[in-house]
């Protein structure tokens, strides 16, 4: 007792202040029914922004810039001799009866078995949808209205619940290998980048209470007539203007455990971002706090990354002060399909010496060194570095 006493107090004076939280103060998941590894990812989440930063990938174990469905592969590990401690998958276009893959040539048997490869290695899986427009029958991209006539009473509201009815089953499949098969709990980031003029669900595309109900409908349906409780949801809107323009499109605390951001770097935004960049995360970051929610970096990257020593002089040097729990850069897609289209580096490429320092640099943590994150953590602290 003694000793538990003690360490908070040294650090207080020391000028570094983890507070001990109490179970009764830590933050829960949004589900009052989350299983029980769901709870414990979010408190591991919640405890190591601001100590630590996870790196993550999107589709890293299924494809890279030269190769295509090999067992093992990852361009990150084959770069810095670690696998991402996060793990993107993508859902989209749209479930149907003869569709067997996503958006960008995933087998869906694959994705659900990369997601339990991803689990067993310790890491966090993240899902993204990017849903074709349910109404024109245009892609994500297609941005006429639709998003009403989705809504409970529109008149295409079956065609969401259909969606909704092969997700809820993908999601509620995801178990762990072993006698007894628990739930691998995901981190879902539904409806997102509302803030950005490219989907359908954006912000002029609907009115903000329509994106709510939306939103709240989408976990409602989930958890409630399709009891999936291995799920956190993520809020992860693009570019924004303030705090208050952050909130406008909230669903609410019983809805979201994680405030996102999804920010790019671009070769004509370079000078903005860097001030742009951590006054945005420090804005994320404080109404996480403040909503006891996990701040995330839930999308980001530098297309092709055409500068050497991005990852050290940029990236890092961007976000290192930030309470933050993870950053996803995005995927890398087969030189043969999307040439150019890739935000990691592989063997060889010209960041690559800069990605190993980035990746052994003191916040960042990669699969290799990740605690166990679905035991519930021992103690918790606020998260203050
Ligand atoms: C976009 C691009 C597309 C891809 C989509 C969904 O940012 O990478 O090529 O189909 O995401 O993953």
């Amino acid at each position: 007792m003694a000793g538990r006493l003690f360490f908070p107090l040294l650090m207080l004076l020391a000028g570094c202040s983890p507070v001990w939280l109490s179970a009764q103060q830590m933050p829960a998941p949004s589900d009052p029914d989350a299983t029980r590894q769901t709870r414990a990812l979010f408190a591991n989440l919640y405890q190591l922004a601001g100590q630590k930063i996870l790196f993550g990938h999107q589709d890293d174990l299924a494809y890279g810039v030269y190769w295509h469905r090999e067992p093992g592969r990852s361009d990150v590990q084959e770069t810095c001799g670690a696998y991402p401690a996060v793990f993107g998958w993508e859902l989209g276009s749209r479930f149907g009866p003869d569709n067997r893959t996503n958006i960008d040539s995933v087998r869906f048997r694959d994705l659900t078995r990369h997601i339990r490869e991803a689990y067993d290695m310790g890491g966090v899986n993240t899902l993204s949808w990017h849903l074709d427009n349910l109404v024109s029958g245009g892609n994500a991209w297609d941005t006429s209205a639709a998003v009403r006539d989705l809504l409970p009473g529109g008149q295409h509201h079956r065609r969401l619940t259909d969606q909704l009815d092969v997700l809820a089953e993908l999601l509620t499949g995801l178990k762990t290998a072993g006698p007894f098969k628990k739930p691998i709990p995901v981190i879902f980031r539904p409806w997102h980048e509302h803030t950005g003029h490219w989907f359908w669900w954006r912000a002029k595309s609907c009115t903000p209470e329509e994106y709510k109900t939306l939103y709240r409908f989408t976990v409602d349906y989930l958890r409630k007539e399709k009891k999936v409780h291995n799920v956190l949801f993520a809020y992860s809107p693009d570019a924004f203007k303030d705090s208050a323009h952050y909130m406008l499109h909230y669903p609410g605390d019983a809805y979201v455990d994680i405030f996102g951001l999804d920010y790019y770097y671009r070769p004509e935004n370079l000078e903005r971002i860097r001030e742009d960049l951590p006054k945005k995360l420090s804005i994320v970051a404080a109404l996480a706090a403040e909503h006891g929610k996990i701040p995330a970096f839930t999308e980001t990257g530098f297309e092709a990354i055409p500068h050497e020593t991005w990852w050290t002089e940029m990236l890092l040097s961007q976000v290192r002060s930030a309470r933050i729990a993870y950053l996803l850069v995005w995927r890398n897609a087969r030189n043969a399909s999307k040439p150019g289209h890739f935000y990691a580096p592989y063997p060889g490429h010209i960041s690559a010496r800069d990605f190993v320092a980035f990746s052994r640099s003191e916040p960042m943590l990669f699969q290799d060194k990740l605690p166990n994150l679905y035991k519930k953590p021992k103690r918790v602290n606020s998260g203050v570095r």
